[in-house]
């Protein structure tokens, strides 16, 4: 027994990804993997969890790690924000952008200051903890400007006189309305990305492009819809060229002479625009349902 065991964990590829242990994208990063079908124990007082039906162990890490793990290989592959990547500058390869933790690094000023530009940002002293980052922005913009490094709490900086402009991340904008600050530039919008070591081998980059489609296949399902819609024969035509679908829709007969069901796919972004057009055109009874999954 102990032996096959031993084999079976020797033998089989398995690749290590790491995702944030709890915080903003920890929750996104689990429901990934597992709308991914990929079963596995969360990490509650968890530092890793094997799945159950995927070669995949789950690293629960706090976000700052992540890139530097996954540099060393002691990750394979990791989800981690652009905006921690970026700035902690790691050496690893960007396979996806995964649509979630959206949010920008932006520099905020005192809502009372007048702001014409980042050229007003000379000389002033600007509190953050993405020091690398607004280093790059600055030199690019050639303004000198003092920065700050600070570890938290960035926003109370400029109330309680550390510095005259935040460098914060910002997804609604509350924090910075709430201390009397506003947003003046952004320097980097950033989400999730889905990272890998640069020295994966055959097998684990075989595992990395299975997984790779199902999120995909997960992502685009959840950008699309499936419409299901009732037509007059003699609108078809111009109904069919509204919603072309995957392929083609699929037109089925009614029991009701002169009328056609129409089935077919359309982009959830373009949706109140698609679905306007069809019943100007004539289409009845509009079905919108969700997709799980899409594999095209
Ligand atoms: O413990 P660990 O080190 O792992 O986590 P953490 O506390 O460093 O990071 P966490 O969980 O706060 O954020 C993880 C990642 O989520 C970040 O690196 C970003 O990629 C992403 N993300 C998305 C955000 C935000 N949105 C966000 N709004 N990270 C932080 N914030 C903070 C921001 O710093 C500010 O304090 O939320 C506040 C502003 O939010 P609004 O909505 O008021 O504008
Ligand atoms: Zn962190």
């Amino acid at each position: 027994m102990v032996s096959l065991f031993y084999f079976k964990s020797k033998v089989m590829t398995q690749l290590k990804i790491a995702i944030q242990k709890s915080g903003r994208l920890n929750e996104d990063s689990i429901r990934l993997l597992k709308e991914c079908g990929i079963e596995f124990n969360n990490g509650i007082n968890k530092l890793k969890a094997e799945a159950f039906n995927f070669p995949l162990e789950v690293f629960f890490l706090r976000d700052d790690d992540i890139p530097e793990y996954v540099a060393s290989g002691v990750a394979d592959i990791g989800i981690v924000g652009e905006n921690v990547l970026l700035e902690t500058n790691s050496d690893v390869k960007i396979i996806d952008r995964l649509g979630f933790g959206k949010c920008r690094l932006s520099i905020a000023v005192p809502k009372g200051k007048k702001y014409a530009g980042v050229k007003d940002l000379e000389g002033k002293r600007i509190a953050t903890t993405y020091k690398n980052v607004l280093q790059k922005f600055l030199r690019k913009e050639k303004v000198n400007a003092e920065i700050h490094e600070i570890s938290g709490s960035v926003e109370i900086a400029p109330g309680i006189g550390l510095a005259d402009a935040i460098c914060d991340l910002v997804s609604s904008g509350s924090t910075l309305f709430m201390n009397g600050l506003k947003e003046v530039e952004t320097v980097l919008k950033s989400e999730a990305l889905l990272v890998a070591n640069k020295n994966l081998d055959a097998k684990q980059l075989e595992i990395v492009e299975r997984l790779l489609f199902r999120i995909r296949s997960v992502r685009k399902a959840k950008h699309n819809k499936y419409i299901l819609l009732n037509a007059p024969n003699d609108k078809l035509d111009k109904i069919v060229k509204l919603i072309p679908g995957i392929k083609s829709p699929t037109i089925l007969p009614l029991a009701d002479e002169g009328w056609s069901s129409v089935h077919s796919v359309i982009e959830e972004d373009k949706f109140w625009e698609i679905i306007e057009n069809l019943k100007n055109a004539g289409a009845q009874g509009i079905l919108v349902v969700p997709i799980e999954k899409m594999i095209v």
